[in-house]
């Protein structure tokens, strides 16, 4: 208790008013974390106060893999694919997904994985990936394993989900928890709930490295010969799981840490930033990055700090081991959040800070990592809001539009363009069938009987 009220000292009197019994439940639940991990996050609740001093001089455009590369160096593009594929068939690929999150700004009751996201079907997040990753074991002739980070909010219904659905076929999947940590009020107390104990919440996906470690996933890792994983959130079902032409320049490139990334929509798009600082590249999540550096424009008119981030990632195992023994930067941001005062009286939402740690903070530590710009008509879409952009709707709409694109390229009688996205077909093309075009040019021209009506059309 004494390390408690070293922290807390706001806290004497009320300490002195709890018998034995509850004082011994208080001392448990706050040794859930090393002391010196209260000291770090007490200290970043008092300096999220402080007026941050950003020195953005010598921020300069990271460098990036453009869409146009892929023909500007068409060889090294075509090179590094068969080099992705002997990767990915030698067993060395994994999948690994951030899935702590809830649906909770879609409005939806439980994990975000469990959402109905295909206009369809409606099949969930999680069964979309599992199709991507079933195609990729037979296409390749590899057994994948998929490790799936959930957290105290979403362990227990994506585990029931899964049993239910028989693990979705797949025979490698491995569900591990991510880390907690407390939260503060905004004068620096830890929220405290009743018995009385301390409220944790989820790590942030930055706590994903230890939380690999901590499971003995990155054991089991090493034990498959996994040396890459490629790394996406739940939300995306877009996502062009294990890309070999990816893979290809991330090994060539000797990187530790790749990304895709977007040509930013707009300076107010909702995704984190990459930026050159000197020469180390980091990312700068939408709500650090100052205004005026987020419209800054190039000569031609182009955002200067175009590159967003879509948080697909292909990250080395043994890169995963070091960040696994780093800290972090601790993120603040402010959340209305319940919880119990001293009196034991519960307080309604009030605003406080949520802790968090993010992947992307392992950048600077990483060796050579590599941007690749994706289109992202064909590969992003998340799902995050209940209405407008990044909705279920703009996502469904997204990939209706993809399909009718791919028939449409295959000379087949969608007259769709982009501006009459509308007209387009609804249907669905389970990635059991295809996944990317070039695969899908190739299942539908060997298809023997080939359907003539599109509109409510499944292919798998
Ligand atoms: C994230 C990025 C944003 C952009 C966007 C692309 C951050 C902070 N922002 O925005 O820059 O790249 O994605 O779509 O990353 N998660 C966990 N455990 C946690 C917290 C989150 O697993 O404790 C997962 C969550 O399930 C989701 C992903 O991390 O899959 C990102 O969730 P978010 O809400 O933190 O970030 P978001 O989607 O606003």
């Amino acid at each position: 208790m004494r390390n408690f009220l070293q922290l807390f000292p706001e806290l004497r009197t009320w300490v002195q008013t709890l018998d034995p019994e509850q004082t011994h439940r208080l001392c448990k639940s706050f040794e859930k974390i090393p002391f010196r991990e209260w000291q770090a996050l007490k200290i970043a609740s008092q300096k999220a106060f402080e007026k941050k001093s950003l020195s953005v001089k010598r921020w300069t455009q990271p460098a990036c893999f453009m869409l146009q590369d892929r023909q500007i160096q068409s060889t090294l593009w075509q090179q590094a694919e068969s080099r992705g594929v002997q990767h990915l068939r030698h067993g060395k690929v994994a999948a690994l997904t951030v899935a702590g999150g809830l649906g909770a700004r879609l409005g939806f009751p439980g994990p975000k994985g469990l959402v109905p996201v295909t206009p369809l079907k409606r099949k969930t997040l999680f069964q979309v990936f599992a199709e991507k990753l079933r195609s990729i074991e037979r296409l390749h002739g590899v057994r994948m394993h998929w490790f799936i980070m959930t957290s105290s909010d979403t362990h227990e219904a994506t585990h029931e989900a899964f049993q239910k659905n028989h693990w979705y076929d797949m025979q490698y999947l491995h569900l591990f928890q991510q880390g907690e940590i407390p939260a503060f009020t905004t004068d620096g107390t830890c929220l405290l709930t009743h018995g009385p104990s301390i409220n944790y919440y989820p790590d942030g996906h930055g706590g994903v490295f230890k939380a690999l470690a901590s499971t003995g996933c990155l054991d089991k890792m090493s034990a498959y010969g996994i040396e890459t994983l490629n790394y996406f959130q739940v939300d995306n079902p877009l996502v062009y799981v294990c890309d070999c032409h990816f893979l290809g320049l991330h090994l060539d490139r000797v990187s530790d840490f790749s990304t895709k990334v977007v040509a930013k929509t707009g300076a107010d798009e909702n995704v984190g930033v990459f930026v050159n600082k000197g020469d180390v590249l980091q990312l700068l999540e939408y709500s650090e990055m100052p205004e005026y550096l987020s419209v800054k424009k190039t000569r031609d008119g182009q955002l200067y700090f175009k590159w967003g981030n879509t948080a697909m990632h292909l990250i080395q195992r043994s890169f995963v081991e070091a960040m696994a023994k780093k800290k972090l930067p601790i993120h603040i941001t402010h959340k209305a959040m319940q919880y119990w005062n001293p009196l034991g009286q519960s307080q309604g939402a009030t605003s406080c800070q949520k802790l968090e740690y993010f992947i992307f903070d392992a950048l600077p530590f990483a060796k050579n990592p590599l941007l690749i710009e994706i289109d992202r008509k064909e590969e992003f879409s998340p799902v995050k809001n209940a209405q407008g952009q990044d909705s279920l709707d703009t996502c469904r709409r997204d990939q209706i539009s993809r399909w009718n694109r791919w028939f449409a390229n295959c000379g087949l009688n969608v007259d769709l363009n982009d501006k009459e996205i509308n007209n387009a077909y609804c249907l669905e093309v389970s990635p059991l069938f295809a996944d990317d075009y070039t695969s899908f040019k190739k299942m539908w021209n060997a298809l023997v009987i080939k359907p003539n009506c599109f509109e409510n059309l499944y292919l798998e």
